[in-house]
């Protein structure tokens, strides 16, 4: 609080002196000014060492250097574009070396994939990373030693003053993924555009889209049509749903891949699909279409699975998604099929990944795949909660005993739409409350008895829209149990404890502030 006033009394005297500042005032000022003890980073970085003393300070004239390639040049752009909104400075993106520059650059030296380093100095701050992707992560570390009015949208008034750190840092999984249900409450393309600008700056790299469901069908199948004009015209509630052209698809793939997330695709089978069924009623069993369907029960639905026009239409879909989705991951649900017998759910799926195998996509589906005869190499879901009466852990383990990797979502620590207390106005609760730090107490490699490590790809955090009509309702529920999921996935688990995550935890808060986040104030977090 302290500090923060300083910064804001020395700025307005800065800008008031107008005339060059001589360099011992300035020097005091950015000294004043240079954040002391740890700096407070979401997700925690695996190497972090602050250097007392030490500080950098962005100049009006400050240039943003990049030594790379094409991608590595898009990354110094966005970095720019984003300090060029708060400071209102210039940063013209040179590759020529600068003195008091940003350096970006691109290096053998650094391990490969996501992982940087970083280093502040008095001199310069240079970003390092054997691939744009890492560089991109590193940006999001950058932005959180700024101060927070960084991410305001207008010009706000310096100094811009960065702690001295030298920071080492790679991901523990590989995965780390946000999950969006588009199919309860459909969300048009700005609004995901700006769930993924949120979700980015805690290093999430998958974006999964729940594209299908009972309520509506989202994404464009020319070869059938009806999918989108009839079962993507509703959604809960009943209003006006909508779908993804073509051209909307691809922007989204394209924005999502400029911050360097995988949009994982989604089609529910062969429950969850009434909105299928209502649109052709040749997949029914009976030849008759339901009706469209616009409450939030699950359950009821089934594709007809001993109809050959099933595959066919599995086919063509499999097919025009898969070519709208550059990511080798297919998910084909799999999740609550209670109208589809046992035998039946086993021939549906071994048939399906076929069909995925055919389109040269690996199959992903929720945990309850793993009763099917699954192919190495195959991703299960853990979406149940943790051992207990809900629990299906046995089903996890059936899932690595066939060879298939996991992704974890135990649905009471990653269900963002589940209520953080009874008094939270929107969202769901039959997996339990789920404040913040039941969202964070939690390890992937030891939540299920039998799954080890090796056994996990990462972790994602399932945002189901029921109850969600908006993004001021998706941030609620993603902020701040989003950021902890992250860092689950990304920060190394040795000495991790919710009385240490608070505190950073704490300082996301003026950020999103500056950023209009509606975010829950959670009673469990000290926010300044
Ligand atoms: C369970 S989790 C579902 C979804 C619901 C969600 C609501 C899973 C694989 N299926 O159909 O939207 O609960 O929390």
């Amino acid at each position: 609080m302290l500090a923060a006033a300083t910064v804001a009394v020395l700025g307005s005297t800065v800008t008031t002196a107008g005339a060059a500042p001589m360099v011992l005032p300035q020097e005091a000022e950015a000294a004043a000014a240079a954040p002391s003890g740890q700096p407070r980073l979401v997700p925690q970085p695996a190497s972090l060492r602050t250097v007392p003393g030490d500080h950098f300070t962005l100049a009006r004239s400050a240039r943003v250097v990049v030594r790379g390639d094409g991608a590595a040049k898009d990354v110094a752009s966005y970095l720019a574009g984003v300090l060029r909104r708060s400071t209102g400075y210039a940063l013209p993106v040179t590759g020529r070396p600068a003195a008091g520059a940003i350096t970006l650059a691109l290096s053998k030296g650094v391990a490969g994939g996501e992982a940087y380093r970083l280093n502040v100095r008095r001199g310069g701050v240079e970003l390092t990373a054997r691939t744009a992707q890492g560089l991109f992560r590193g940006v999001q570390t950058l932005r959180q030693l700024f101060p927070a009015k960084v991410e305001s949208v207008g010009v706000q008034s310096g100094p811009w003053v960065l702690p001295g750190v030298r920071i080492a840092d790679a991901p523990r999984f590989s995965w780390r993924g946000a999950h969006l249900d588009v199919s309860r409450h459909f969300f048009g393309v700005n609004t995901v555009k700006r769930y993924i600008d949120l979700i980015a700056l805690y290093k999430v790299n998958v974006l999964h889209l729940h594209l299908s469901d009972d309520q509506g069908w989202r994404i464009t199948v020319d070869s059938w049509p009806r999918l989108t004009s009839v079962g993507g015209s509703t959604q809960v509630g009943g209003g006006p749903g909508g779908f993804y052209t073509k051209a909307a698809y691809a922007e989204l793939v394209r924005y999502a891949s400029s911050r360097f997330i995988t949009v994982v695709p989604e089609i529910d089978t062969p429950g969850h699909t009434n909105a299928a069924l209502a649109s052709y009623a040749e997949l029914n069993c009976d030849g008759v279409a339901p009706p469209l369907y616009t409450g939030i029960d699950v359950g009821f639905s089934s594709l007809c699975i001993n109809k050959e026009v099933t595959y066919r239409f599995l086919d063509d879909v499999t097919r025009e998604v898969a070519a709208q989705n550059p990511s080798r991951f297919y998910h084909v649900g799999g999740d609550e099929a209670h109208s589809t017998s046992p035998e039946d759910y086993v021939t549906f799926i071994d048939r399906m990944q076929g069909i995925v195998d055919d389109h040269d996509r690996t199959m992903m589906g929720w945990v309850d795949i793993a009763r099917g005869n699954l192919k190495p190499g195959a991703i299960a879901q853990y979406w149940y909660p943790d051992e207990g009466s809900a629990g299906r852990t046995e089903l996890a383990r059936e899932a690595t005993s066939k060879g298939a990797k996991l992704v974890m979502s135990p649905a009471n620590r990653t269900y963002l739409d589940m209520k953080y207390d009874p008094s939270t106005p929107l969202g769901l609760s039959w997996a339990g409350f789920v404040e913040v730090a039941d969202s964070y107490a939690w390890d992937p490699a030891t939540l299920v008895d039998g799954v080890g490590e090796s056994d996990v790809l990462g972790v994602e955090a399932p945002l189901w829209s029921e109850t969600l009509l908006n993004i001021d309702h998706i941030e609620f529920m993603a902020f701040p149990r989003l950021p902890g999921i992250a860092e689950i996935g990304w920060s190394p688990a040795s000495g991790r404890s919710f009385d240490e995550y608070r505190e950073r935890l704490a300082a996301q808060g003026p950020r999103w502030t500056a950023m209009s986040v509606d975010f829950h104030r959670s009673p469990q977090i000290p926010w300044e």
